[in-house]
C-alpha cells in the first residue's frame, strides 16, 4: 500500500515506519493516524514482521497533534464524533513490539505516541514535552497518566503545568527512555535492538509485552498472577524445549514460534 504520510521499509524481520510530514514537523493529523493504524494492523498480520521501529526525522519525531487541523474542532467533534480517538487507541493494541526511535521534538501527542510504544530509544537531540497548556488545553492521549507513571508525579506535574521540554539526558535519568545514543547512530542502534528481539520466540515476546503492559492497569498481586499464568503456559511450547535444550547443548537456539 502506498502511504502519503509514512515511509515504510520492510527489512525482514523488522518493519521501520517513518513518520513523514516534513513541513509540519510530523504533526499528527487524521490522515497520518489512519495510515499508522493501517500499517500497524498489516504488521500484526504479517508473519515476516517480528519487531517494529517507529521513527521520525532528525528534527522531529512528532511535534504533537496538528494544531492547524484541531483549531476548528469543537467539543462535539472531539467528544461525540470521537475525533482521532479510535486510531489512537489502535496503537496500544499492537501485539508485536514497537520501539520508538526518537530524535528531535517529541511534544504533546508526539511525546504520548512515543510513550505508547513499548520503549523509547532516544537520540541525544531528543526533546520531550507536554506543551498543550500553552494552547489552552491539556494532554488528551494519555500524557498525564503515562508521564506520571514513567517519571514520577513531581516531574510529570511540572512538565504538564509549565509546558517545558526535557532533554535526552534528563529523559534517561528520569526513566522515560531506555537509552540515549548519538543522533547519527539512532537508527543503527534501534535496528540492532530490533534484530535482537526478533531472534527470540514471538510467544515469549508477546507474553512479556502483555505482562508488562498489564502492570499499568492492575494491582501488583493480580499482575504477578497474570505473569505467572503466561509463564506457566510457555512451558507447553516447542520454543521452551528448544531454548532449554540449546542452553544445555551449548548452541544458539532456533525459535519457530511454536
Ligand atoms: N501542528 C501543526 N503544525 C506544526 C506543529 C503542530 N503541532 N508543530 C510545528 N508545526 C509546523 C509549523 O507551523 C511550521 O509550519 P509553517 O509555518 O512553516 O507552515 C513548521 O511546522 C515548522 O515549525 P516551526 O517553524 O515552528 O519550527 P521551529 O523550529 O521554530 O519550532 C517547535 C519547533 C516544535 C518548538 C514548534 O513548531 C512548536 O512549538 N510546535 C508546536 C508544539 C505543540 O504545541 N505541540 C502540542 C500540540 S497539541 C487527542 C489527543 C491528543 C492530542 C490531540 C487530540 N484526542 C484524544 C482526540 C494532542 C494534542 C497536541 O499534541
Amino acid at each position: 500500500m502506498a502511504y502519503e504520510t509514512l515511509i515504510i521499509e520492510h527489512e525482514e524481520p523488522i518493519l521501520i515506519i517513518k513518520l513523514n510530514r516534513p513541513n509540519a514537523l510530523n504533526a499528527l493529523n487524521s490522515k497520518l493516524l489512519e495510515e499508522l493504524n493501517s500499517a500497524l494492523t498489516d504488521a500484526d498480520n504479517n508473519d515476516s514482521v517480528r519487531t517494529i521501529i517507529l521513527t521520525g526525522s532528525e528534527k522531529a519525531f512528532a511535534a504533537g497533534a496538528d494544531i492547524k487541523e484541531m483549531i476548528s474542532k469543537s467539543f462535539v467533534d472531539m467528544f461525540y464524533k470521537n475525533f482521532f480517538s479510535n486510531d489512537l487507541d489502535r496503537i496500544q493494541a499492537t501485539r508485536k513490539p514497537i520501539i520508538a526511535a526518537v530524535a528531535g521534538y517529541a511534544l504533546g501527542g508526539g511525546c504520548e505516541l512515543a510513550m505508547r510504544c513499548d520503549f523509547i530509544l532516544a537520540a541525544d537531540s531528543a526533546k520531550f514535552g507536554q506543551p498543550e497548556i500553552n494552547l489552552g488545553v491539556m494532554a488528551g492521549f494519555g500524557g498525564t497518566q503515562l508521564l506520571s507513571k514513567f517519571v514520577g508525579k513531581s516531574k510529570a506535574m511540572e512538565m504538564h503545568l509549565t509546558g517545558r521540554n526535557m532533554d535526552a539526558g534528563e529523559a534517561e535519568r528520569s526513566g522515560l527512555v531506555s537509552r540515549v545514543v548519538p543522533a547519527e547512530d539512532l537508527l543503527k542502534e534501534a535496528k540492532a535492538v530490533a534484530y535482537k528481539i526478533a531472534e527470540k520466540s514471538m510467544l515469549s515476546t508477546m507474553g512479556i509485552k502483555e505482562s508488562i503492559n498489564r502492570s499499568f492497569e492492575i494491582g501488583m498481586s493480580e499482575g504477578i498472577l497474570f505473569e505467572r499464568r503466561i509463564f506457566n503456559a510457555l512451558f507447553s511450547t516447542e520454543d521452551k524445549k528448544e531454548g532449554m535444550s540449546a542452553f544445555i547443548e551449548k548452541r544458539t537456539p532456533k525459535f519457530e514460534d511454536k
